[in-house]
């Protein structure tokens, strides 16, 4: 270098900025092509990508079902348990860790059918977890038996005359037990369904996605979908509960956006509240109460 040259100061390293691809685990999905199911990954890639949260900080929690696949498709770490129980898994694992943020992901088999009895449990402690359904109105994995979702009259191999009983509606389930984060997507509108997966992570508390993730295979329902979908109005009111529910009820359209919003302590928050009060105890001296 000739003398006198000026040279450029190093560059000290900035922080990594993390893209979609840092999300991604290389395990490529097995899922059948056209399934809505694509679209809701990549909307929770999109959805980290714009959090910038490092991968070692986030946990995604599934049960069983072609939708509970998606842990392994992530570079996150990931819990693929036991059908219907991942809410309770997510659960445990909050009050242990609540430095870690938590996707539960599943469809709505394994959430209101094997999983329901958990669903309100979660809802009404407001455990701080973001917790994804992909709605597909039957069990895809089992190949197609009708769901707690599927639609009066659909014929299946389990209901070869059609469903008589009234589907369940995710949203007003969740408004009614007290999720504090409620809304629904689709996934083949995966822009509009990563900011909605990023506001309900940015949420402290159980935030609710209802996702109509349709199952290209053995129930496609895109058509039904595009013809019904509709924006929430842009000037709905997220804090009104009972606008929420009124809305969740209504049959004609089906409404995208983020229903309802409140704040409440989250469960974890309070549990850990009582840390300074934990006292000693004896286990075996307490059981020889019972000898
Ligand atoms: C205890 C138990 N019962 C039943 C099953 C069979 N099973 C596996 S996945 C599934 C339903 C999956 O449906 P859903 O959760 O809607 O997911 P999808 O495959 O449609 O994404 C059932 C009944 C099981 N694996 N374990
Ligand atoms: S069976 Fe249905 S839900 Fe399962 S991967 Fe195929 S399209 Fe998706």
């Amino acid at each position: 270098m000739p003398d006198g040259a000026v040279t450029e100061a190093p560059q000290k390293p900035g922080p990594e900025i993390l893209t979609v691809g840092d999300y991604k685990s290389g395990d490529k999905p097995i899922w059948c092509p056209g399934c809505g199911d694509y679209g809701v990954l990549s909307a929770m890639y999109k959805a980290l990508t714009s959090l910038q949260w490092q991968q070692q900080e986030v946990v995604v929690v599934a049960g069983i079902g072609c939708s509970s696949r998606t842990p392994y498709f992530m570079s996150t770490y990931g819990i693929h348990g036991v059908h219907g129980r991942s809410l309770p898994m997510a659960t445990g694992l909050k009050l242990a860790r609540p430095d870690l943020h938590i996707l539960v992901v599943g469809g709505d088999g394994d959430l209101l059918a094997i999983g329901a009895g958990h669903f309100p449990h979660a809802a009404s402690r407001n455990i701080d977890l973001t917790c994804i359904m992909m709605d597909n109105q039957t069990y895809g994995l089992t190949k197609a038996q009708s769901s707690p979702t599927s639609l009066i009259g659909h014929k299946s191999k389990s209901t070869p005359y059609g469903v008589i009983a009234k589907p369940m509606n995710p949203i007003l389930y969740a408004l009614s037990n007290g999720a504090t984060f409620v809304a629904r997507a689709y996934s083949a509108k995966p822009n509009d369904l990563a900011q909605i997966i990023a506001a309900g992570m940015r949420h402290t508390g159980f935030s609710f996605i209802h996702v109509q993730s349709p199952c290209a295979e053995f129930f496609n329902t895109y058509d039904y979908y595009d013809q019904r979908i509709e924006a929430l109005p842009e000037d709905w009111d997220r804090h009104d509960l009972k606008g929420s529910i009124d809305l969740a009820l209504t049959e004609e359209k089906v409404h995208l956006g983020i229903f309802y919003e409140e704040e409440r302590a989250s469960i974890e928050r309070q549990a850990h509240e009582f840390e300074g009060e934990k006292q000693e105890f004896d286990l075996a001296a307490y059981l020889q109460k019972f000898a």
